[in-house]
């Protein structure tokens, strides 16, 4: 058995029992699935994610890809191309693409629960096996000949990277240097160094990569807005013919070393310095290089918060095994009897208390994901809180910083509690769970960090957005806290939440409050800049509360029916972990709302020199 342990039956509940997806199956777009061929799906993905493409996680973790400054190339461990081979087979990374590309149309939310099985078992697999789902976002905003180029680019499985962050430009996307200058013939020099690039080389597990690279023409403006975006191959390729042509010039000039996710290479990239130009071409045509470029990103922070979530799933589900079987010390009503028996962990109260805090994060977490992913369906959008088309878009774009904002950092900060349940043992490489915290901590770092991702989630998805998404979620939470389906049985966790979402809504009135008197002094701004993760971080707890409520609801209409064997335990502990969430969590959102409302410029007074 691997280090990849699944939740399907967790995934199983959300999709059909608390999404009830079966509406939207059978019809349409999604005629050729019902709920049997989605299960079928669901177990065939987890056996292959939790057998082959698991199997070479701890190994190149210790043996990473190695750089060769000779050849700029980077030699990735057979083992480990085995594993991304046998995903490339099995078509999966076509999943919810286009038909036009090769792609099976299927709901958003179902998409994400294949996402999550293969992140969880092997997440740099998954980037690497990125190329078609960057080919879609070519083919969107491509020429009528891009789109061709991206079809063949799909369907021959190419590489893909994307191509923003430099030395001098990280979360400052707009500082990029690099240029881009036009020809004659109306293709592009590019002529810069981007450091830390995913999969900019990949060994012979391509024949090419294809890179999206954000550069500025000559002339163009400052900032974000002055960047464009390129087309740059690895090798060049004649779309006509389908006969690949000189090597182009950009070059992997270094491989970084890394604390965790070590089979992902990240390198530095140079366009045009090698005495070969890199020649790239304009996306589309149009000088719109940066939202050209968030289409990407936006599915890359959905990727980014879905791995770090299944990573705390598998961990959890790690820690619980670990806990059923270890036996250490005596029942505590017992502590005084020396010779009382012992007993397995999972008797101790604080044992208990952590892998219930687990299991709340790992499972509310994957709540929100799937909710997010409903909005990204008009059909499921629909279906799962009412919102039209273009509800459902700001939704999505309301709810992306806390699937990557939120997912990331609570993962990351749980999966010390998945390690500390396994005590010393945790903290040796024969279990997983040092590798999953060294390689999820680059979640929220990469893709946006977490205070760009509360930056964004403040100024742009609710100030700019006027509140409408927020209001449309809150609406759904308040709606809930409203009506009681189940005879008052969960009306103290109501309560809870209903306070829940008081707090909410009190810092978001306090944050806009600096916001306004901004506009008198400026340095009143600082006070948002200084809540913002707290913010981001209380919606989050909010969204978890309410989610893992409504499942609780859901799981008590079932066991009122009879639900026996695991199921019934499957059921219980879905009342069991709501009710935790909204004892334990919760009530913590009134003292962040306090603390946001008392909040005070005295850091940024401060001398430097004090720090
Ligand atoms: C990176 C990659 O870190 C790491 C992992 C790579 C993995 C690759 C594989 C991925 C696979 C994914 C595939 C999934 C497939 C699924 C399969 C399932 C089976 N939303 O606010 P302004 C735009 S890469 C949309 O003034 P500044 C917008 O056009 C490096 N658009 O910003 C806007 O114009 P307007 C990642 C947005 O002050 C314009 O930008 N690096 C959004 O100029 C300007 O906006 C980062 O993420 C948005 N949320 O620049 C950088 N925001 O306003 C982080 C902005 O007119 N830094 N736009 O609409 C930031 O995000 C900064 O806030 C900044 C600031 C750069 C945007
Ligand atoms: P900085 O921007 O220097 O940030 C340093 C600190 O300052 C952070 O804590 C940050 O939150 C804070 N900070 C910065 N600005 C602000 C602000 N305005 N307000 C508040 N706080 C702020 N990039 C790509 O283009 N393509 C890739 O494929 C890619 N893959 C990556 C893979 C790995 C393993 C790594 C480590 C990075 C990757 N990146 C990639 C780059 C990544 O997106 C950046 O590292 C990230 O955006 C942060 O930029 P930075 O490292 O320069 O940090």
């Amino acid at each position: 058995m691997g280090h990849y342990k699944s939740n399907l039956r967790d995934l199983q509940f959300n999709l059909f029992e608390v999404l009830n997806l079966e509406k939207v199956l059978g019809d349409g777009e999604f005629s050729d699935l019902d709920r049997e061929t989605v299960n079928d799906m669901l177990r065939e993905v987890a056996a292959l994610a939790e057998g082959p493409i698991a199997e070479p996680f701890a190994d190149t973790d210790r043996n990473p890809p190695v750089f060769d400054p000779e050849t700029h190339t980077v030699a990735i461990p057979e083992g480990f191309k085995k594993a991304v081979n046998t995903f490339q087979e099995s078509g999966w990374q076509f999943t919810g693409l286009h038909e036009e590309l090769g792609g099976v149309p299927v709901p958003s939310p179902l998409r994400w629960a294949i996402a999550e099985l293969l992140l969880g078992a092997q997440p740099a697999a998954f980037m690497y096996m990125a190329g078609p789902s960057f080919a879609q976002v070519f083919y969107n905003n491509g020429t009528d000949e891009q789109k061709e180029w991206a079809k063949v680019i799909a369907e021959r499985g190419w590489g893909a990277t994307m191509v923003l962050t430099e030395p001098d430009a990280g979360s400052d996307v707009g500082a990029g240097r690099t240029k881009a200058v036009q020809q004659e013939d109306g293709s592009w020099h590019i002529d810069g160094v981007k450091r830390f690039i995913t999969s900019a080389d990949s060994d012979d597990m391509f024949e090419n990569v294809f890179h999206l690279v954000l550069a500025r023409p000559e002339g163009a403006g400052p900032g974000t807005k002055g960047l464009s975006l390129f087309y740059v191959p690895k090798t060049h390729f004649d779309f006509e013919t389908g006969e690949f042509g000189e090597r182009n010039g950009v070059f992997v000039t270094n491989v970084e070393h890394k604390m965790g996710l070590k089979a992902s290479a990240t390198c530095e990239l140079t366009f045009g310095q090698h005495g070969v130009p890199a020649k790239g071409w304009l996306v589309g045509e149009v000088h719109n290089g940066i939202a050209q470029m968030f289409d990407v990103i936006e599915h890359a922070r959905m990727m980014v918060g879905t791995k770090a979530i299944s990573t705390l799933s598998t961990g959890y589900l790690n820690a619980l095994e670990y806990a059923k079987q270890r036996v250490q010390g005596a029942d505590l009503t017992q502590m005084t009897d020396k010779s009382a028996p012992r007993v397995t962990i999972t008797h101790h109260p604080d044992v208990r208390r952590s892998l219930m805090t687990q299991k709340a994060y790992a499972e509310g977490l994957r709540a929100i994901y799937l909710f997010t992913a409903a909005h990204q369906d008009d059909v499921t959008a629909d279906l799962v809180s009412g919102a039209d088309k273009d509800m459902a878009f700001k939704v999505n774009d309301l709810m992306l910083p806390i699937v990557k904002g939120v997912g990331s950092e609570r993962a990351y900060e749980k999966l010390t509690e998945s390690l500390q349940t396994l005590g010393g043992s945790g903290f040796l490489q024969d279990y997983p769970l040092e590798q999953y915290i060294r390689d999820s901590k680059i979640d929220s770092l990469y893709e946006g960090t977490t205070a760009i991702q509360a930056q964004d989630f403040f100024f742009r998805k609710i100030i700019r957005d006027k509140g409408q998404a927020l209001a449309h979620v809150a609406g759904q939470v308040q709606a809930f806290i409203n009506t009681d389906e189940v005879d008052g049985r969960l009306k103290g966790e109501r309560a809870l939440l209903n306070t829940a979402l008081e707090d909410v809504q009190g810092m978001a009135a306090t944050l806009t409050g600096f916001l306004m008197s901004a506009q008198e002094d400026p340095k009143q701004l600082y006070k948002v800049g200084t809540g913002s993760v707290r913010f981001l971080m209380s919606v989050g707890d909010l969204l978890i509360g309410w989610l893992l409520l409504r499942q609780a609801e859901v799981a008590l209409a079932a066991l009122d029916n009879g639900a026996e064997g695991d199921d019934k335990a499957f059921y219980e502990g879905k009342v069991a972990v709501a009710t935790f969430f909204a004892k334990n969590m919760l009530p913590q959102l009134t003292s962040t709302r306090s603390i946001l409302e008392n909040v005070d410029n005295d850091i940024m007074e401060l001398d430097e020199a004090a720090f």
